[in-house]
């Protein structure tokens, strides 16, 4: 089943702006730039680019090479642990993943921090779903991810780029809200390992960032945890990370974005486009708590 990446607002302020533009006498022709401009379309990235422009810091610091440095990345066999505060603590088996977990397709838009963005269509489940399963406890207030660490396997690993683990979080409503997936594939295929084969966390209203590859230990805990880019730089990755076009790197804008294989940059929608999720933010100054 596909769910449409773009909501029916969007749609809406399309049939305007068409008309908009036909009022200006705008040829039809010329309307996939303007839409390109003013964040109209949302074609899916093909493949071939989703699966060789990538961020994966264990493999390397440039965007080409994770795809051929992770090649033979052994995902099988893989286990998640899940665990903290929870009453049931469990180590899930992939193959007990994906037998257990009615995997879905779903279509969303990636927006890196560095601003550039594709849409990719991914095969998963709701990160719900396996908090269900292991009953977190009251006192469990947000959701730990790690990636795994294998020098042997991870020349990034092996050089330093970070501090390794690579570490995430999310508040546990935020992990609980429905848009919240753990993705097994993409393109109807399993992972490319350098999209984080054979598991990682997918967020379309945070920062690509988030989306933590490679998940090997899913903790459920009382304090905000320390995540990766939060303390290799405080001031430039703070641990909300919602798509934020008025809020601006320190050395970039936030307000647009490069669709990969487009030519004009288009505008950053706030949360990615994905107001559904503005709820759990209400009273929060999203100017501090970036
Ligand atoms: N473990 C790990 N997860 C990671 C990263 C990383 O370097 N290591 N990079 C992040 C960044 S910055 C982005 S934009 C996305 C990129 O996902 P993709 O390569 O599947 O497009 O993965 C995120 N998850
Ligand atoms: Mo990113």
């Amino acid at each position: 089943m596909n769910e449409p990446v773009t909501p029916e607002w969007l749609y809406l302020s399309r049939r305007r702006f068409i008309k908009g533009l036909a009022a200006l006498g705008v040829v039809a022709g010329s309307t996939p730039l303007a839409y390109a401009a003013d964040n109209l379309s949302d074609e899916i990235t093909p493949f071939e680019k989703a699966s060789a422009y990538n961020n994966f810091y264990e493999f390397s610091l440039g965007k080409t090479e994770p795809a051929d440095l992770a090649k033979g990345f052994v995902t099988s066999p893989w286990r998640v642990a899940v665990g903290g505060l929870v009453a049931k603590p469990a180590t899930f088996d992939m193959k007990e993943i994906l037998a257990r977990f009615p995997q879905r397709d779903r279509v969303y838009r990636l927006r890196c921090v560095e601003a550039w963005s594709m849409v990719i269509p991914w095969r998963g489940f709701p990160l719900a779903a396996l908090l269900d399963e292991v009953k977190p406890a009251p006192e469990a207030k947000f959701v730990r991810f790690e990636t795994a660490v294998v020098p042997k396997q991870m020349p990034g690993v092996r050089a330093g780029n970070l501090p390794f683990p690579y570490v995430e979080g999310l508040r546990i409503d935020e992990a609980r809200h429905p848009l919240a997936i753990l993705a097994t594939g993409m393109y109807g295929k399993p992972l490319p390992p350098q999209n984080g084969a054979p598991i990682r966390l997918v967020v379309p209203w945070k920062y690509g960032f988030k989306s933590i590859k490679s998940v090997v230990k899913i903790d459920l805990v009382a304090e905000q945890p320390r995540t990766t880019w939060q303390a290799q730089n405080p001031a430039e990755y703070g641990f909300y990370a919602n798509v934020n076009p008025t809020v601006d790197h320190p050395r970039w804008s936030q307000a647009s974005e490069r669709r990969i294989g487009e030519w004009l940059r288009r505008k950053t929608l706030p949360f990615n486009g994905y107001m559904e999720v503005a709820s759990l933010y209400k009273g929060m100054d999203l100017t501090k708590n970036f």
